[in-house]
Order: C-alpha cells, then sequence, then structure tokens
C-alpha cells in the first residue's frame, strides 16, 4: 500500500495521469509499474527513491510504503488500491526575492547596485508575470546594509558584514520561518555566510536540532581562501572558508554566524580559476567538484544527477548559491572576475530548473553582477531570466 506519492514535480512523459492534481490511486499504481523499467530505485531508512532520467533533466520521484509493503515493489500483496496520502505540489511554493546590495567584501565596487539593476532589466516584469500566472511570488525590496565609509580593515569587508549580517541573518531566517524560499539578490558573495546561517537557525526552530544543510556552489571560483598575503584578503573570496567552520577575522563569534556546514554537503560546479592552497583544501577534504570542463565532458544532466544522488537524502534542507561568473563572459560580461570557458545560458538555466524541482530547496542567491562592467545590460537580464526559469521551473 503507497501511503504516500510524491509525483507532481515529476512530470512523467508517456503517464499522463501521473500528471493529473486529481490523480486517481489506481492510476498512480499503474504508472509507476510502468515506469519502473526506467527507474532506478533504492530503498532507505523512510522510503523508496526512484530517479529517472531524460535526455535534459532530472526529477526526484519519492514513494514512502507502509510496513506492511515491503521496499520490492513486486512483492505489494494489494496493488490494485492503494492510497495517496500527500502529494507534493511545487506550485504551493512561496517565493520572496531580497535585494542585497553589499559590495564591501570585494574588491570592486559596483556588485551592490546589482539588485535594483537585475530589477530593472526585466526581473520585476517577469515577477508579475509570473504572479499573474498564480505562482506566488512576491519582491521583498533591499535589505538595506549599515550605512557608513568602507573601513580599511582586512579582510575587506569582514567589519561591514559583522554589522549588516544580524539584520541579513533575521530577515532572511523570517523568510523561511514564513513557509517561503528567499531568492537573495547579491551583491558580492559574502553574503553567503548569512544566507546559510539563516536556514539552518530557521531548521533549528523547526525542531532539527543539528541540521544538515546541502551548499550547491555554482560558481568559476571555490571562494575558499584564508586571509593572508598570498590571497586577495577580500571576504567574497572566502565566504566558503567560514562555513566549513574555520574562522575568517573573528566573524564565527558573532553568534548569527556560528552556524557551519559540513564538507561532505558541499559541491561546487562550474570552477575553472582555484588557488594552490583552495585545490589543496578541495582535495584534502575530499569536497565533490566539478570545473567546467567537467560539465562540458559530462554534460550538466549527469553533473546535476551524480550531486543529488549523493546528497538529497543525506540532507534536511539545500542552498543554491549561484555566482553569475559561473557563466561564460561571453554570455554574462558584466562581472569583476570574468574566466573564460564558463557554463552556457542553457546549462544554468537547467541548474534552475532542477532547483526548482528539488523538494528540500530552502534559498538560493543570485550573486556577483557588476551592472557597471556589464553590456547593454546583458548580464542583468540573463541573472532575470534564470530567476524566472528557477520560479517557473522545467519550461514544458
Ligand atoms: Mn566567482
Amino acid at each position: 500500500m503507497i501511503s504516500r506519492g510524491f509525483l507532481g514535480p515529476a512530470r512523467v512523459s508517456g503517464c499522463e495521469d501521473a500528471k493529473s492534481k486529481d490523480l486517481a490511486p489506481g492510476a498512480l499504481w499503474l504508472c509507476l509499474r510502468e515506469l519502473l523499467g526506467t527507474l532506478s530505485l533504492k530503498s532507505t531508512h523512510d522510503g523508496l527513491i526512484a530517479s529517472r532520467s531524460t535526455p535534459l533533466a532530472w526529477s526526484p520521484v519519492q514513494i514512502t510504503f507502509t510496513p506492511s509493503c515491503p521496499w520490492n515493489v513486486d512483492d505489494c500483496t494489494d496493488p490494485s488500491s492503494p492510497e495517496v496520502v500527500e502529494e507534493v505540489n511545487m506550485q504551493s511554493r512561496k517565493w520572496e526575492i531580497f535585494g542585497v546590495p553589499f559590495d564591501h567584501g570585494s574588491e570592486y565596487e559596483g556588485t551592490g547596485a546589482a539588485p535594483e539593476a537585475i530589477r530593472e532589466a526585466g526581473l520585476t516584469r517577469r515577477v508579475e508575470r509570473l504572479r499573474s500566472q498564480g505562482i506566488d511570488v512576491a519582491d521583498r525590496g533591499d535589505i538595506q546594509p549599515p550605512a557608513g565609509s568602507a573601513s580599511e580593515d582586512s579582510p575587506k569587508g569582514l567589519t561591514e558584514m559583522l554589522e549588516y549580517a544580524p539584520a541579513l541573518v533575521a530577515q532572511l531566517e523570517g523568510s523561511i520561518d514564513r513557509g517561503a524560499i528567499p531568492i537573495v539578490l547579491g551583491g558580492d558573495h559574502s553574503l553567503t555566510v548569512a544566507s546559510v546561517a539563516a536556514v539552518i537557525r530557521s531548521l533549528q526552530k523547526q525542531g532539527i536540532a543539528d541540521p544538515s544543510v546541502a551548499l550547491l556552489w555554482v560558481d568559476a571560483h571555490p571562494d575558499f581562501e584564508t586571509p593572508g598575503p598570498h590571497s586577495t584578503n577580500t571576504m567574497n573570496a572566502m565566504p566558503v572558508t567560514h562555513l566549513l567552520g574555520r574562522d575568517v577575522g573573528g566573524l564565527r563569534q558573532l553568534p548569527d554566524l556560528s552556524p557551519s556546514i559540513d564538507a561532505a554537503h558541499l559541491a561546487f560546479i562550474g570552477l575553472r580559476d582555484v588557488l594552490t592552497e583552495e585545490k589543496r583544501s578541495i582535495r584534502e577534504m575530499g569536497i565533490r567538484a566539478y570545473t567546467a570542463s567537467d560539465v562540458e565532458r559530462l554534460g550538466i544532466d549527469a553533473v546535476w544527477r551524480e550531486t543529488m544522488a549523493d546528497l538529497i537524502e543525506r540532507v534536511d534542507a539545500m542552498v543554491l548559491t549561484f555566482d553569475i561568473d559561473a557563466l561564460d563572459p561571453m554570455f554574462a560580461p558584466g562581472v569583476d572576475y570574468p574566466e573564460l570557458g564558463g557554463l552556457s545560458t542553457r546549462e544554468g538555466a537547467v541548474i534552475m530548473e532542477q532547483a526548482h524541482l528539488l523538494e528540500k530547496l530552502a534559498l538560493v542567491e543570485l550573486v556577483e553582477v557588476n551592472p557597471a562592467k556589464d553590456k547593454d545590460r546583458i548580464t542583468a537580464r540573463v541573472a532575470g531570466q534564470l530567476l524566472h526559469r528557477l520560479i517557473e521551473g522545467p519550461l514544458l
């Protein structure tokens, strides 16, 4: 007997009944039977995870059986009357957009103007369109950083982040507490220290004492530097260092920023500029990492599938941080650290569409757009388009 079906977002092709909201339990069962040949099944402590491949997309399908039914579907004794108790409906998701106009953590000015530029270059119009389609998405405006001139401290942006972080964490945490998925418009990449903390703190409030959070880091750079003369000494080069539990200039002493993540729950996608010390850390800690060349060689579908197969069952929540410089500068020239040979906009869109399908998605960031270096607002427009794909999900 099936106690819980998770087929809404699976978009099972050749199985029209499975797409229907008013799914007849019998039809669900028959569909599953029909599809078993193309599904790969794995039993876990709380159910049966089935995954399925299509040329460009991967979707998790989760079916939990009551104890009376053995994991092996074929052994179920009463296939004629399965009962669907709960169906996860991705359309019921609530998205909240927050601008984080903060660029003190970068050696260049400009990313602080990105939230406004991305909105003006199309995001606001797209949000209105999505709302008219009945999707629950709202722009909550900017979370303003404290006023004041930039300090001369090192790493650059540390003092400003120490001042800004409590408000940033509180706002994003409040959004998650409301049941929304915050979409954070950076800003430079140092802000991830606050957004991941917000996710962890919200989960703790939900009663998970020691939450496991997966961090999908889509970027040309691992941002895994440590302070010192060998590095750029900017906060946006070190968020990963902080998030894995090392101290960066006392940041870890701030209670709001104390949560950390497990290196086994981090995955890099799109890397192509890695410092020697970062390379060493990634190898020593065994962090899952796909370079831009890996994406080219394996295909984005396989990279995503491999990453999810490893992570999806082991974590309580997932965070996607998308540095726009993961894309090739040909598609997204408005960045501070352009690196040739990056992902295409289409591969970026696949990542966003697949993220939409993640049941455990808790927060998404789009960072490091620099309008001052953009050409014809193309980067700001691409950013809006990627977020559209995230909110709406796969095209068909
Ligand atoms: Mn980057």
